[in-house]
């Protein structure tokens, strides 16, 4: 059965900014969920992740959740844990407890961004497979790692469904010359996510999130077994981010490792 109503936490962010325009097209009726204001969306519920309470009641009859809430980047352990890692449980224990069927968790490529880049990385013979073992690069990515293995435990455990979405990088366009490798176009992060909703046959699934981009690395297979079918590729930005950014060059952290700079980020500077 497709699901309807859909609760989408992190509704104020930039990829909440995109599905709460997008998903209404593909039949969805959205519950909006962040810590702050939702922009022109006078109804979204304030809730922090944090919260056991307000967390329960705000994913009671949706059908599903798509969990985007929380730090999106590298900050503080215990900001870390407060939002990513105890919201993620938060969010878990109320599915359970409320009867929600499926979870689409953002996960993130940081997951495994201390991953060395293969040394024919657009021979499509080598993409890198979700199984590829957890490197995090970030405590951001530690969170990241925790939330796929607490989907998994729900899964088996309590039946609950997720999908988690490595996602790569979800921004209007490439914004850098890495991006030219892991960019998730928002039509295709819709397009995704419909799929991810709509899937049979879920348990705990992994997938990377990205387009059909020429210079991607990342295995697509599981992404499209889900039923998606990404339309976009970044190679139409390639020679304008290129003329701006340069080539990536080995022995610089974009070149060298999935994760790129967020292996540099040090959580002391927040
Ligand atoms: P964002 O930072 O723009 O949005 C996250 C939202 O979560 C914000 O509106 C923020 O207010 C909210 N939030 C933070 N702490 C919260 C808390 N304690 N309780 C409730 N809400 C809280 O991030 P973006 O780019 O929209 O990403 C959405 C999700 O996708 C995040 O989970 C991120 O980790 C993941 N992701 C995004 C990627 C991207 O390229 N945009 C790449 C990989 C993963
Ligand atoms: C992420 O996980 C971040 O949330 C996002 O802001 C981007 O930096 C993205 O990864 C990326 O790797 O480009």
């Amino acid at each position: 059965t497709t699901p309807k109503h859909v609760l989408l936490t992190g509704a104020a962010g930039g990829v909440g900014t995109f599905l709460r325009e997008s998903l209404p097209g593909y039949g969805y009726t959205l519950r909006l969920s962040d810590l702050v204001p939702v922009d022109g969306a006078p109804d979204a519920l304030a809730v922090d992740l944090a919260d056991r309470a307000a967390v329960r009641e705000a994913v009671r009859g949706v059908d599903a959740v798509i969990h985007l809430g929380g730090l999106s980047l590298e900050n503080t352990f215990d900001n870390i844990l407060a939002a990513n890692v105890e919201g993620a449980y938060n969010l878990y224990e109320a599915v359970r407890a409320e009867g929600v069927r499926r979870v689409v968790f953002a996960s993130s490529n940081h997951a495994v961004g201390f991953t060395p880049r293969p040394e024919h990385p657009q021979d499509k013979k080598h993409l890198l497979p979700v199984e590829t073992p957890y490197r995090p690069d970030t405590f951001y990515g530690v969170s990241k790692c925790f939330g796929e293995a607490l989907a998994s435990l729900y899964a088996d455990k309590y039946g609950v469904e997720t999908v988690s979405i490595r996602i790569g990088s979800c921004f209007a366009v490439p914004r850098n010359t890495r991006m030219l490798e892991t960019w998730l176009s928002p039509a295709d992060c819709a397009r995704l996510m419909h799929a991810a909703l709509t899937a049979p046959d879920v348990r705990h699934t992994v997938v990377y999130g990205t387009s059909a981009n020429t210079r991607g690395w990342w295995d697509p297979a599981p992404a499209r077994a889900l039923g998606f079918e990404p339309q976009d590729d970044s190679e139409v930005y390639a020679a304008e981010v290129i003329a701006e950014h340069g080539e990536l060059l080995p022995g610089t952290p974009e070149y060298d490792w999935l994760g790129g700079a967020f292996t540099t980020v040090q959580p002391e500077s927040f």
